[in-house]
C-alpha cells in the first residue's frame, strides 16, 4: 500500500482513502495518514453495507422506543439542546472487525482489508444515557438494538443496519450520538449527522446515519449480530458476535521493501491499540534475517526490544510506539512488532482462524533490504 496524498488547494493536502470496492464504497485509510496520532477524516476508512443515505437535517429525527416507559423523538436541535452542558468528545480508535482478513492463511471470504481499516478520529457527541434515561427504561430490558437508515438486501431479504448492544454499554457514559467528526459536522460517509460511537468496540457497533434506538426484552438475532459478525470457528461453532477491540499493531515506517542502509539507525515505528477500556502496555519490535532466526548471529539486535511508547491522547485513542534499529548486515529482513495490554493480552503469531475473519491480530510485520 502506498500512501495517496494528493494537493488540495495551496500547501494543503487531502487525502484518498485507498478504494476496496466502489459500489457500496469502501475504502481502507492510507498508510501514510495512519502514522498520524488524528486520522483525518478525509483520509479515515469506509465501510458501507447499503450505501450512503442523504436524510436531511432538517427532516431528521432519532425515535428511542421499544421496551421503555415514554417513547420519545428528538430532531437534531433538540438532541444538542438535551446534550447541552454534557457533550462530550472522544478520542476513538475505529477498526472494522475484518481488518487484516486479507492477510489470514487461507484467506476467509468478505471484503479484502489489509492493513487500513482502521484509524482514530476525535469524535464530540451527546451521552446516549441522557436520552435512553429521559425514556424510562422497562425493568424487564436488556439491550438496545441501534438503527441505520440504510437498508437493502441480504441473502434476498429486505433488511435495515441494525445492531444492538447490552444495557450497560449502551447506558455507559462514553457511548456517544456523535455528531462531529476532528472538529467539524460528521461527513455523509461517516454517518452525517448522528451515528452511534462506543469506543472500543469493532466499529460495527457504531451505527451510521442512527434513526432508531430501541430496547428489547430478549437478545436481538437481525443479521449484522446473529449472521455477520459472529466469531465463527473452523467446526462451525458460532462463538459470539465481536465485541471488544482486541490488543493490535501497526508499522507505519519503514514502508514495505524500503532499502536501508547498513550501520545507520532507522527508526521503527508504529501504533497499537486495544478495546474493551485496555490500555497498551508494552510494544516490542523484532528484526528477522531470512532464516528467521533473528537479525543475525551473535548480533545484539536479535531478540524482542521494547519500543518507546508515547501517551496516547484519551482512554481510547492509540498509542504511537518507536524503536531505533541499526541494521548490521546486509539482506532481507523481517521487521516485527507485538503489543500487550494492560490485561497481559499479546498479539499471536498467528491469529485463531475463523470463518469470517474477524479479530485478526496477528504480530505486525514489514519486510525491508538492508544495503
Ligand atoms: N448504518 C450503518 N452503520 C454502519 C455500517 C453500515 O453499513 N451502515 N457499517 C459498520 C461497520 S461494519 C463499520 S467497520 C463502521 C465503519 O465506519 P466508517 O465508515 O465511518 O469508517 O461503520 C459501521 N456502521
Ligand atoms: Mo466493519
Amino acid at each position: 500500500m502506498t500512501a495517496s496524498a494528493i494537493p488540495h488547494g495551496p500547501g494543503a493536502t487531502a487525502w484518498a482513502p485507498e478504494t476496496v470496492t466502489t459500489e457500496p464504497y469502501n475504502a481502507q485509510t492510507p498508510m501514510g495518514a495512519l502514522a498520524d496520532p488524528l486520522t483525518p477524516a478525509d483520509a479515515l476508512f469506509v465501510r458501507d453495507h447499503f450505501g450512503v443515505p442523504r436524510p436531511e437535517l432538517a427532516r431528521w429525527r432519532l425515535c428511542v422506543e421499544g421496551a421503555v416507559t415514554a417513547p420519545l423523538t428528538v430532531d437534531y436541535e433538540q438532541l444538542i439542546a438535551l446534550g447541552s452542558g454534557a457533550r462530550r468528545e472522544l478520542d476513538v480508535v475505529l477498526e472494522c472487525a475484518g481488518n487484516g482478513r486479507a492477510l489470514m492463511n487461507p484467506r476467509p471470504p468478505g471484503l479484502a482489508w489489509e492493513r487500513g481499516a482502521v484509524g482514530c478520529a476525535r469524535f464530540a457527541g451527546v451521552p446516549f444515557h441522557l436520552l435512553a434515561e429521559r425514556a424510562g427504561i422497562a425493568p424487564d430490558a436488556v439491550e438496545f438494538v441501534f438503527t441505520g437508515a440504510d437498508e437493502g438486501s441480504f441473502r434476498g431479504r429486505p433488511v435495515a443496519f441494525e445492531r444492538a448492544l447490552p444495557l450497560a454499554e449502551a447506558l455507559h457514559p462514553d457511548t456517544l450520538l456523535a455528531t462531529h467528526l476532528n472538529g467539524e459536522p460528521l461527513p455523509p460517509r461517516h454517518g452525517a449527522p448522528v451515528r452511534l460511537v462506543v469506543p472500543g468496540r469493532y466499529a460495527v457497533a457504531d451505527v451510521k446515519w442512527l434513526v432508531g434506538a430501541r430496547a428489547v426484552t430478549a437478545p436481538f438475532t437481525g443479521v449484522f449480530q446473529a449472521e455477520e459478525y459472529v466469531y465463527i470457528a473452523s467446526d462451525g461453532t458460532p462463538d459470539g458476535p465481536v465485541g471488544a477491540i482486541r490488543v493490535k499493531s501497526l508499522i507505519t515506517a519503514p514502508e514495505p521493501d524500503e532499502d536501508l542502509r547498513r550501520g545507520t539507525e532507522t527508526v521503527v515505528r508504529g501504533r497499537a491499540w486495544s478495546g474493551g477500556g485496555r490500555a497498551v502496555g508494552r510494544v516490542e519490535v523484532r528484526a528477522e534475517d531470512e532464516d528467521g532466526t533473528g537479525a543475525g548471529d551473535g548480533d545484539p539486535d536479535t531478540g524482542w526490544h521494547d519500543a518507546a511508547l508515547e501517551p496516547p491522547t484519551g482512554p481510547y485513542a492509540w498509542t504511537g510506539w518507536s524503536y531505533p534499529w541499526t541494521p548490521r548486515r546486509p539482506g532481507r529482513y523481517r521487521l516485527l512488532a507485538r503489543a500487550t495490554d494492560s490485561h497481559g493480552a499479546t498479539q499471536p503469531d498467528h491469529a485463531p482462524w475463523n470463518a469470517q475473519g474477524y479479530g485478526c491480530n496477528t504480530v505486525a510485520s514489514v519486510e525491508v533490504v538492508v544495503v
